[in-house]
């Protein structure tokens, strides 16, 4: 086989430009190696836990997705909103493993709450589930489409309690760690429920 080093050109091949390789790496939709994903749960309609416990099979029955960690189930007011004016939530966390790009890996997020019967009519409205992707590697993006990390996560007592539960010494990238963002917010209104578990899928 020729080599050709950097400068020259194999006459053979047709320039293919960067934006293209990665449009082709999204929609192809694995990656080589392994990254850390950490997606926030919650859920305030319908069977709560159960919800969420099938929200998290079906992310592990994903190709290239593997679940990790699980968090304890912690009960929350309602963020956004007059606390009377819905029913209380259900939050928790989940570490992955996954070999899907980020894009992928929201466009199975949004999959999973449509299965869920999500339905979007009002922001913060209430819903059977949402799944966020709160951080992927060490990504930083601004990309209203996918934000990361998640614009809200370091500010909410309802991701950082139980991401903090199953990684003590995690970092949320740009913020620092989350054992001190935990310590900066408030607790109000968040409440671990011991009393129930959500199984970490074999
Ligand atoms: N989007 C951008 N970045 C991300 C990301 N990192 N992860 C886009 C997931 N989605 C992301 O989301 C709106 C758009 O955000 C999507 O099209 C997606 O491409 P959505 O799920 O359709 O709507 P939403 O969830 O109502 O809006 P938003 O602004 O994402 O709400 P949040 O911030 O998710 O808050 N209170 C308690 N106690 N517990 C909760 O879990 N959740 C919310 C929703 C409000 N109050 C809550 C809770
Ligand atoms: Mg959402």
């Amino acid at each position: 086989m020729t080599a050709f080093t950097e400068g020259q050109s194999d006459p053979t091949v047709q320039p293919v430009p960067a934006s293209v390789v990665r449009q082709v790496d999204a929609a192809d939709s694995t990656l080589q190696n392994p990254q850390r994903a950490v997606i926030a749960l919650g859920s305030n309609l319908g069977n709560r836990l159960e919800t969420i416990q099938g929200a998290i099979d079906a992310l592990e029955d994903t190709p290239g997705v593997r679940v990790k960690a699980v968090s304890p189930v912690y009960e929350t007011e309602p963020w956004g909103v007059r606390p009377d004016s819905q029913p209380s939530y259900f939050n928790a966390v989940i570490v992955l493993r996954t070999t899907l790009p980020p894009s992928s890996l929201l466009e199975r997020a949004h999959a999973v709450e449509e299965a869920f019967h999500r339905v979007r009519d009002e922001r913060w409205g209430p819903r059977t589930i949402d799944v966020d992707i709160v951080a992927y590697a060490d990504e930083v993006s601004d990309d209203p489409t996918l934000t990361l990390p998640h614009p809200r996560a370091h500010e909410r007592a309802f991701v950082l309690a139980p991401w903090n539960d199953v990684e003590p010494e995690a970092q949320l990238p740009g913020h620092g760690l989350v054992a001190q963002l935990l310590d900066a917010v408030s607790r109000d209104g968040v409440a671990p429920r011991a009393d129930l578990e959500l199984q970490l899928p074999e």
